[in-house]
C-alpha cells in the first residue's frame, strides 16, 4: 500500500483537518550538558531502571541537527509538528530565563513558521527540573506554581510564535507510573503517591491555562491525555464492575475534573490516605474552558474481578495481536473511546495528539518495509474516521512517532518512529509508513474539496 486509504468522502481528507507529527524533547534533543538535570536524567542513572541502561544523554541529537529535522519534517507534507518544551533548559534553578535555552526553541518555531508548520507546544513532557523533584516533585502542592511561573517566562519568550499549547501530556504516566508504580521517574511506588501527585499535576495544568488565557489568548490552549479503554474479560457482572472501577482509576480520573470540577466516585472508597489533598477551590483552578482536548491512544487492557483484599480489579496480559512493546491492537477500542467520551463530556474540539506502533524495525538497503506499523495506521485512521462520522469533532491527527527515539524505560529498544534512526550515525531514513503517510496528506492537498 503507497498511501492509507480512507473512504472518498470522509472529513479527513479535508484541508481543515490537520495531520501532524510528534516528538518530545528527552526523547529526541540529547545535550543534557546544556540544560539543568532532569528527573529523567536522574532515572536513567539507577540501576536496573531502564532496559538497555541507556539515558538521554544524545538520543537523537535533534539539539544539534534541528535544522535537518525541521527539512525532514517538512519533505513528509505535514501541516503540523507537536513538540515539547525542556522545562530545565529554559529556566535556570533561580527561575529566571535560560536565554540559550530559550533561544534554542524559538529559532525551532522560526523554523517551522518559516516552512508554515504549525507549532503544537506542550509545555510539560514528564522532564521535571530534578530540583525541583528534591523539594518533593509532583507530591508537593508547590510544584503546581512553579509551573504556573514557568509558563509564564515561556509565553511571554515564544510570543506570537505557537499555534497551540498543551498543558501537559499524559499526566497519568507522569503520576500512576512516575509515582505510584515507579516504573517511570522518579520511581515512587506507593498508592499513597500516585492521586496526590494527579491532583498536583492537574492543579498545575489549571494554573497553567489560567496563564495561557493572559498571554496567549490567540493560541489553542488546552491538555493532552491518554486512555487505554477498560473492557470486561467476560459478561459477568464483576468483571464488568471491575472494568468499570479500572476505567475510573486510569482514565475518567484525569478527564473528569476538567469537565465535572470532581473525581469519579472511586474516591469515596479509597483509603484517606491514598486520597489526594484537595483544597477548597481547587476545582474551579482545574477545571479551565478549553480550546481543545489532546487525546493519545495506543491500546486497550482487558479486567477481572479483583483477586486480593482492597483491589479493585485483576488487570490481564494484553492480549493478540501485539505491537513489539507487547501492546493489544485494537483499533475498535479507540471508536468506542472516542464516541464514549463525546457521550459523557461536553467536549472541545479533538485532537489526536498521539497514535503510533512500536514495530521491530529493520533497514535493508536503505529502506524500511514496516508493513506492520503501516497496517497499524491504516486501521488506526480508520477508526478516527468513523469516530468522526458518528459525530466526534475531530480536527487533527498526530503520528507518533516523527522518528525513532529514547522509548523512556525501553530505552532505545522499541522503535515508534515513522523515520527510522541509525543511532551510530544519527542518519534519518523514512520508512515505508512514514511515505504513506507523506501519500495521504498529499492527495488530501489535491483533490477537490467538498
Ligand atoms: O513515547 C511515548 C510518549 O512519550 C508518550 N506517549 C506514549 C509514547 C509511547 O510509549
Amino acid at each position: 500500500m503507497n498511501k492509507y486509504q480512507l473512504p472518498t468522502n470522509s472529513k479527513m481528507l479535508s484541508k481543515e483537518f490537520v495531520y501532524g507529527v510528534a516528538t518530545a524533547s528527552f526523547q529526541i534533543e540529547g545535550a543534557s550538558q546544556q540544560r539543568l538535570p532532569c528527573i529523567w536524567d536522574t532515572f536513567c542513572a539507577t540501576e536496573g531502571k531502564i532496559a538497555d541502561n541507556s539515558n538521554g544523554d544524545i538520543a537523537c541529537d535533534h539539539f544539534n541537527r534541528w535544522q535537518d529535522d525541521i527539512e525532514l519534517i517538512d519533505s513528509l507534507g505535514v501541516d503540523a509538528y507537536r513538540l515539547s518544551i525542556s522545562w530545565p533548559r529554559v529556566m535556570h534553578q533561580d527561575g529566571s530565563a535560560n536565554q540559550d535555552g530559550l533561544n534554542f526553541y524559538v529559532n525551532i518555531l522560526d523554523g517551522l513558521k518559516a516552512k508554515g508548520i504549525k507549532a503544537y507546544v506542550t509545555l510539560y513532557h514528564w522532564d521535571l527540573p530534578q530540583h525541583l523533584e528534591d523539594n518533593g516533585g509532583w507530591l508537593n502542592r508547590e510544584t503546581a506554581y512553579k509551573f504556573r511561573d514557568y509558563v509564564d517566562l515561556v509565553t511571554k519568550a515564544f510570543g506570537d510564535r505557537v499555534h497551540s499549547y498543551a498543558t501537559l501530556n499524559e499526566p497519568f504516566c507522569s503520576a500512576f507510573l512516575g509515582y505510584e508504580v515507579g516504573v517511570h521517574a522518579p520511581g515512587k511506588v506507593g498508592k499513597e503517591y500516585g492521586r496526590k501527585a494527579a491532583h498536583h499535576l492537574l492543579l498545575a495544568h489549571g494554573l497553567g491555562m489560567q496563564v495561557l488565557q493572559t498571554n496567549s489568548p490567540n493560541t489553542l490552549n488546552g491538555i493532552v491525555l491518554n486512555f487505554t479503554p477498560c473492557y470486561p474479560r467476560s459478561e459477568k457482572l464483576e468483571d464488568t464492575k471491575a472494568a468499570d472501577y479500572a476505567d475510573q482509576y486510569i482514565n475518567q480520573w484525569y478527564i473528569k475534573p476538567l469537565f465535572h470540577g470532581t473525581y469519579p466516585e472511586i474516591l469515596q472508597e479509597l483509603p484517606l490516605a491514598h486520597q489526594p489533598d484537595i483544597h477548597e477551590g481547587d476545582f474551579d483552578i482545574i477545571a479551565q474552558p478549553l480550546d481543545f482536548l489532546g487525546i493519545n491512544f495506543y491500546t486497550r487492557l482487558t479486567y477481572s474481578a479483583p483477586t486480593q483484599a482492597g483491589e479493585f480489579y485483576f488487570e490481564h496480559e494484553h492480549m493478540t495481536p501485539k505491537t513489539d512493546i507487547g501492546w493489544e491492537i485494537y483499533p475498535a477500542a479507540l471508536t468506542g473511546l472516542l464516541t464514549s467520551l463525546n457521550e459523557r463530556y461536553e467536549l472541545p474540539p479533538i485532537y489526536i495528539t498521539e497514535n503510533g506502533a512500536a514495530m521491530a524495525d529493520e533497514i535493508e538497503a536503505g529502506e524500511v518495509h514496516d508493513l506492520d506499523r503501516l497496517n497499524y495506521y491504516q486501521l488506526h485512521l480508520n477508526a478516527v474516521n468513523k469516530a468522526i462520522e458518528q459525530g466526534v469533532d475531530i480536527h487533527g491527527y498526530f503520528a507518533w512517532s516523527l522518528m525513532d527515539n529514547f522509548e523512556w524505560a525501553e530505552g532505545y529498544l522499541k522503535r515508534f518512529g515513522i523515520v527510522y534512526v541509525d543511532y551510530k550515525t544519527q542518519q534519518r531514513t523514512i520508512k515505508r509508513s512514514g511515505l504513506a503517510y507523506k501519500a495521504l496528506i498529499n492527495e488530501r492537498n489535491t483533490q477537490p474539496q467538498q
